[in-house]
């Protein structure tokens, strides 16, 4: 396997030094002004910030090294989350600046016949070019939320977001390099890397069936424009339906491989336990009698317009907005509360980008004087729903519990 270093050098032209993006995020706002989500643990406020990076609106700083910041709510206002208030996550601190024009992405891996490599160029030119909106989550959006509290990442709500992603297919990558039939794993890697030698770099594998997926894309562009370097320009992976932890950014090498791949992020890194969650994806080759990987993303929602303390005018109508998600079957329904959970309604569905798309919601009401709990909660096409409480895993992943959000009117 060819290391990172190895590739890093490959592109020589077309790195910088890390840090050549510009400098320290800009602190815009005082702490008190954090939106942070309700219920996120009390040692965040004052830790978290409001922050710029270069090229990004303020965002919620969880970690500068490496940067972590979470969208705040109000962006999930839009169906697709402008690429400046999209979230990043990085596992590594060591994160190259990319020139596009010296990129390089390697295919190659023992089951591949012909490895190739390809200019930025190429990709668009050789292969068709592609679109699909997906959601890009992390595994562990809500993890601030956990009881008990978890380690890792902090996050409240906005470890998402929901964009036009364009690109070419892995799958026809993948095709012209010449798959062989015991191919099982396609593993990637991106320019990124640890600061430390003994940090294992951010790899990680597909199976091979959800490679070849249709909707599997190198993508290099993001709502139209070029992928902003935190989202991973010049290219990334977009892996629909799954957890944003597959969608390797500053793509550098795709190994098509005839065994399972080894490695810290695959195991024990972003595990489950078997049998806790409805897991329809399987990742065979990487599953253990106790834990297999996180795989698609499950049925959740997220009122976006209203926070706990809202104060609405009593005897006017109200509109209770928000996104609804899952793994890439489609949301077939919207169900509102206003009394806390006693009766629901039905929402209307707003406009269908596709399955793998934030699906937007609304749903109007005319608040009496006194307190209302808002909830919300969404099913997919194959009969998911979101729970009422929470499935606690020790990693903080797939948290979908219903929200509680208490207003008053008066
Ligand atoms: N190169 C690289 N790609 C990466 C990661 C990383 O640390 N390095 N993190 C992954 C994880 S866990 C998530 S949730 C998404 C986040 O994508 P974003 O930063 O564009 O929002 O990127 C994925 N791709
Ligand atoms: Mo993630």
């Amino acid at each position: 396997m060819v290391s990172r270093r190895t590739l890093l050098m490959g592109a020589a032209g077309g790195l910088v030094a890390a840090g050549g993006i510009g400098g320290l995020p800009r602190r815009l706002w005082a702490d008190e002004a954090v939106p942070l989500s309700p219920g996120v643990p009390e040692g965040l406020r004052g830790v978290a910030t409001l922050e710029a990076l270069p090229g990004k609106l303020p965002l919620i700083k969880l970690t500068y090294r490496p940067p972590n910041y979470e969208t705040p709510v109000r962006y999930f206002d839009s169906v697709l989350t402008p690429n400046d208030a999209f979230f990043v996550r990085y596992h590594l601190a060591d994160i190259p600046e990319v020139d596009g024009a010296g990129w390089r992405l390697r295919i190659g891996g023992d089951a591949v016949e012909t490895p190739a490599e390809y200019s930025l160029d190429d990709l668009k030119h050789g292969f068709e070019t592609v679109e699909v909106v997906a959601v890009c989550q992390c595994s562990g959006n809500r993890r601030g939320l956990s009881q008990p509290h978890v380690a890792g990442a902090e996050w409240g709500y906005g470890a998402m977001g929901n964009a036009r992603w364009t690109g070419v297919r892995l799958k026809d990558v993948l095709n012209k390099a010449g798959l062989r039939k015991e191919a099982l794993e396609v593993v990637f890697d991106g320019a990124d890397g640890p600061v430390i030698d003994k940090t294992p770099d951010f790899q990680k594998s597909l199976p091979i069936w959800k490679a070849l997926d249709e909707n599997t894309l190198i993508a290099f562009a993001m709502n139209g424009a070029p992928l902003p370097h935190w989202n991973g320009y010049p290219a990334r992976l977009v892996v629909s339906g799954w957890t944003g932890t597959y969608w390797m950014k500053h793509l550098t090498a795709v190994q098509a491989v005839s065994s399972a791949f080894k490695q810290f992020w695959m195991n024990p890194a972003y595990r489950i336990p078997v049998g806790k969650y409805p897991v329809i994806d399987r990742f065979f080759s990487q599953e253990t009698a106790t834990s297999t990987p996180i795989t698609e993303m499950v049925v959740n929602s997220l009122v976006t317009n209203l926070s706990p303390g809202h104060k609405a005018k009593a005897g006017r109508p109200l509109d209770v907005k928000g996104q609804a998600w899952d793994g890439g079957y489609g949301i077939s329904e919207v169900l509102v509360s206003t009394d806390g959970g006693k009766d629901w309604r039905p929402a209307t569905l707003g406009e269908d980008l596709g399955r793998f798309s934030f699906r937007p919601w609304s749903f109007r009401f005319v608040p009496q004087a006194g307190e209302h709990v808002i909830m919300a909660k969404a099913t997919n096409r194959v009969g998911a729903s979101q729970t009422f409480a929470l499935n606690f895993n020790p990693a903080g992943y797939h948290n979908n519990v219903v929200q509680r959000i208490a207003i008053t009117a008066a």
